[in-house]
């Protein structure tokens, strides 16, 4: 039986990521119908999908009565909207905005990490925040094994986290900037070309971003330890696809780097590039339009007892959103539906 899937959100970077990825056709189940659904604005645009053209809908409340499940992409507002709204009517929504992540009655749920929590659900689940997916990936089979005392974070995230806006502006100041023309900025608060800022959403008063604080907080969710210790320090740079992470973290006992590059290298999500004599990491040109989780640089941080350095790298509209929120439809049509 196939699914009957609607996707809010469908002209923008993650709903075109989700579009590209049913298109390849890898996934474990197969659709019955697909209804792309988006703002007025964007309203009658024709998008083509196995070989039809599809016109997209407005998104409102009638739109979700003969749809099994909905994946929202299109922000919190939304979300809050309309999410509820698509459960009324039957469907099970799949929400990769931050409207619902730390509600107690909604999954969050990364793929291969914490498929269980799903069966929880009771109409919502929510995608995790894209930096904080790759690095719950990366972390969960170190968990398993060696316990996480403290995780400390600083990430690299690309432009198109933002959106589509954000990437036009990082291509239209290069050039500008190279030429020493006059450079105009909407999206960021700074130049983004050549820069980097420190600045992902708003700050809170202890100096905190939403961003950082997603990080810390949705860890300790989908790990289901409060006791974990998190700090985050996420900074935006010039790169147009592809999350990076420097993450260290303080195991409860003592684990190698050669023991953590194996459990990485025998873990369905990751992908082990660490060979740095041979100048092999993963950095986010190379793993841009992959879905795994690819991690290098794992060695001891020799600074304290118990001590792993990781860098972990991710396709942050695939593997960050549009990927996840498919394995999750995934799983929902083999074991749950
Ligand atoms: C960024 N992580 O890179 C953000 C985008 O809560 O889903 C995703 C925001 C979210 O800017």
């Amino acid at each position: 039986m196939g699914i009957n899937l609607a996707i809010v959100g469908s002209t923008g970077a993650v709903g075109q990521t989700i579009l590209d990825i049913l298109r390849e056709n890898n996934l474990d189940f197969s659709l019955n119908n697909l209804k792309l659904l988006a703002s007025e604005n964007s309203a009658g645009t024709k998008i083509t999908f196995g070989g039809k053209e599809i016109t997209v809908e407005a998104a409102n409340s009638s739109s979700f009565h003969d749809v099994d499940i909905a994946i929202f992409s299109a922000g919190s507002s939304v979300s809050k909207n309309l999410a509820p709204k698509a459960v009324e009517s039957g469907a099970i929504v799949i929400d990769n905005s931050s409207a619902f992540r730390m509600d107690d009655k909604v999954p969050l749920v990364a793929a291969g990490v914490n498929y269980e929590s799903l069966y929880e659900h009771e109409g919502i689940i929510a995608n995790p925040n894209c930096s904080t997916i790759q690095m719950v990936c990366a972390l969960k089979p170190i968990l398993d094994h060696a316990g996480i005392k403290r995780i400390v974070v600083s990430t690299y995230q690309s432009v198109s986290g933002t959106g589509y806006q954000a990437m036009k502006e990082l291509t239209e100041q290069s050039p500008k900037y190279l030429n020493n023309e006059a450079i105009e900025k909407q999206i960021y608060p700074h130049q983004i070309a050549f820069n980097m800022l420190p600045h992902l959403d708003s700050f809170d008063e202890n100096g905190d971003t939403k961003e950082e604080l997603k990080m810390v907080n949705e860890t300790k969710k989908i790990f289901q330890d409060e006791n974990i210790g998190v700090t985050a320090t996420t900074v935006r740079v010039p790169v147009f696809i592809g999350h990076s992470e420097a993450v260290n973290i303080e195991t409860k006992s003592k684990l190698s780097a050669c023991d953590a590059r194996q459990l990485l290298e025998n873990f369905s999500e990751v992908e082990v590039i660490d060979d740095p004599f041979e100048a092999k990491y993963p950095t986010p040109i190379e793993i841009a339009g992959k879905d795994q989780v690819y991690v290098g640089r794992i060695r001891e941080d020799l600074s304290i007892d118990n001590g792993l350095n990781l860098w972990v790298v991710a396709d942050n509209l695939r593997r960050g959103a549009a990927f996840n929120a498919l394995l999750l439809t995934e799983y929902l049509a083999k074991y749950i539906i």
